[in-house]
């Protein structure tokens, strides 16, 4: 396999509104992000992920781009973004921003001229089709609710959109639309950006003929990523958008797929494949309820050891995925995939340690460093996201008093993620002096990254040892490229696998369990190199030499013979 510069690195997500406030405007800002380049340095990081920063009227906080080519003023301005770019080279640190391009915002010059004259030019950037019997032109209903086509005022017409009807599609049929994302794509590439994580990918490419499928809900229709995962030829399109812009630039590019049809992963992620990454979603995508977050099924360890597991052997083969446990769009990773017994330092620890030692890249989201947790949520008028409020209105509709409804939101809202970052345990957590945008998460004052800097085995400091060791000249090799071999399947509450190549053997072994476990070790400890608690049985020469004893929540990094 041919060696990539981004094949060794730990990426970290930023979610500028949530990050750092510094003018007290209550939202983040770039300044914010400057003004922790050497936090995330030490932390271990090499390449930063900003969500969108582009100018944008919010509906969709940023997904939703006005001018592909400005600077949200509400995040500061493109000096400062340059500054960004200059001070991040300085140490040594690479920046890729959010690439938004299956669709664009309704505020944005193409679709206001294409509303002005729905018979011109720019009516074709974008889907114009005129309805079916007095209907819309097919049943698809959008993911964030309703239908997907929205009349075009004045005419008989209506216009695309997959998500809210703020977002209208982009015409990938159109090669002057294709030509003038290329053009952006490389104006910012010219800049000195390293890459892109690429927003929604996968449905650029439509079904034509815009078919119905079977209702799948009350509402009588039926979710639009029906339409995409029946369609062919999105590769086509991604590959010409990687010829024209990331590959003449060795850019790194991260893309969010969902709805991937069987066997196509090497053409995704193979040797030259439409991008360097996906970001792995196995796990996340065992909570998709069948009509909602209403009907997701809860997390359980065994499917989801099961799930990581397989996912890892199978990509091996072909490439790297990105390795997640959060992002923006998903609840915190300790208060999902963690039993509430161990929704402590060390369970937090352990969950990082797994997580961050598969193959493949990891990304760290904002706040996971020092375990931020979901928040508790009153009321469905504490939410500012699009996706919870739709979700609240689909439980409700389904039967679900007030209160179900707002606990489902609790566990699965996008919202979760949005909080700001929890600084410290000053006022509004140290995160603004204003008001913030969205509330801050009321455990503030006992997770923190100030107090957590204090403190020699907070989960911040377990963290930055985790990177290191990831990133050590020692054992770089081993993480990055060594084979997964997953271990211990039969017993019931451990995660374990080693990561193995010609030279060494590393042993990450952790038990998710209420009750310790013993294992039997089948190669020797050379070393310890990593461990959650204060004292380990492994190498304490107390124990027979053969047993691993493992405590509750207990993950071990070990290097065996
Ligand atoms: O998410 C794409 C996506 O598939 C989402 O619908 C996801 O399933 C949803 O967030 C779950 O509630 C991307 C971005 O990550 C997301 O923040 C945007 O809202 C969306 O695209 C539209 O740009
Ligand atoms: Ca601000």
């Amino acid at each position: 396999m041919e060696r990539k510069w981004w094949h060794d690195k730990v990426a970290y997500q930023i979610y500028p509104k949530s990050f750092l406030d510094t003018n007290g405007d209550g939202i983040g800002d770039l300044r914010g992000i400057i003004s922790k380049l050497d936090y995330l340095k030490e932390l271990g990081i090499d390449i930063i992920w900003l969500s969108p920063i582009y100018q944008s009227p919010f509906v969709d906080q940023g997904y939703d781009i006005s001018d592909y080519y400005s600077i949200a003023s509400e995040f500061g301005t493109m000096e400062e973004f340059d500054e960004l770019l200059a001070e991040a080279k300085k140490r040594g640190m690479y920046i890729i921003m959010d690439l938004v391009i299956n669709h664009c915002s309704d505020k944005h010059e193409w679709f206001q001229k294409a509303l002005a004259d729905p018979e011109g030019e720019y009516a074709d950037y974008f889907y114009f089709r005129k309805g079916k019997n007095g209907n819309p032109p097919s049943n698809y209903r959008s993911y964030f609710g309703g239908s997907c086509w929205e009349p075009v005022p004045g005419t008989d017409k209506y216009y695309l959109h997959m998500f809210a009807k703020e977002q209208p599609d982009l015409n990938w049929e159109n090669p002057k639309l294709k030509q003038e994302i290329y053009n952006m794509i490389n104006w910012w590439l010219e800049k000195g950006l390293a890459g892109f994580r690429i927003d929604a990918i996968i449905n650029i490419k439509k079904n034509l003929e815009f078919p119905d499928f079977e209702p799948d809900g009350p509402d009588g229709m039926a979710g639009c990523w029906k339409m995409v995962e029946s369609t062919e030829g999105v590769g086509e399109l991604l590959e010409e958008l990687k010829e024209h812009t990331f590959k003449k630039y060795d850019a790194f590019t991260v893309a969010e797929v969902f709805n991937m049809k069987e066997g196509e992963l090497p053409q995704f992620i193979g040797e030259n494949g439409h991008f360097s990454t996906i970001f792995d979603f196995s796990a996340h995508c065992l909570s998709d309820g069948e009509h909602g977050w209403y009907d997701a099924p809860e997390m359980e360890f065994k499917k989801w050891r099961e799930t990581v597991i397989n996912s890892q052997l199978e990509v091996q083969k072909t490439g790297f995925e990105a390795n997640i446990i959060e992002n923006h769009d998903e609840p915190r990773g300790v208060s999902r995939f963690l039993p509430e017994y161990a929704r402590t330092p060390a369970g937090t620890k352990m969950l990082g340690t797994v997580s961050l030692l598969l193959r493949g890249i990891p990304f760290i989201y904002q706040g996971q460093e020092i375990g931020m947790q979901n928040a508790v949520w009153e009321s469905i008028e504490e939410y500012d996201d699009i996706s919870t409020k739709d979700q609240y209105h689909i439980a409700r509709e389904a039967g679900l008093s007030n209160e179900e409804a707002l606990k489902v939101c609790g566990k699965m809202s996008r919202d979760n993620a949005r909080t700001p970052v929890q600084w410290s345990n000053q006022e509004n957590a140290g995160f603004t002096t204003g008001t913030p945008w969205l509330k801050v998460n009321s455990n503030y004052t006992a997770i923190n990254v100030e107090s957590q800097e204090a403190q020699p085995d907070s989960v911040l400091n377990y963290y930055r040892k985790l990177t290191a060791l990831r990133k050590s000249e020692e054992y770089k090799e081993v993480f990055t490229y060594g084979e997964f071999v997953p271990e211990y399947e039969a017993t019931e509450s451990v995660m374990a696998y080693y990561r193995v190549d010609d030279e060494k053997r590393m042993l990450i072994a952790a038990n998710f369990g209420k009750t310790p476990v013993k294992l039997e070790l089948k190669y020797p400890v050379k070393r310890v190199l990593l461990s959650n608690q204060e004292e380990t049985s492994a190498g304490s020469g107390q124990k027979p030499e053969h047993v691993l004893e493992l405590e509750s929540c207990e993950v071990i990094v070990l290097e065996c013979e």
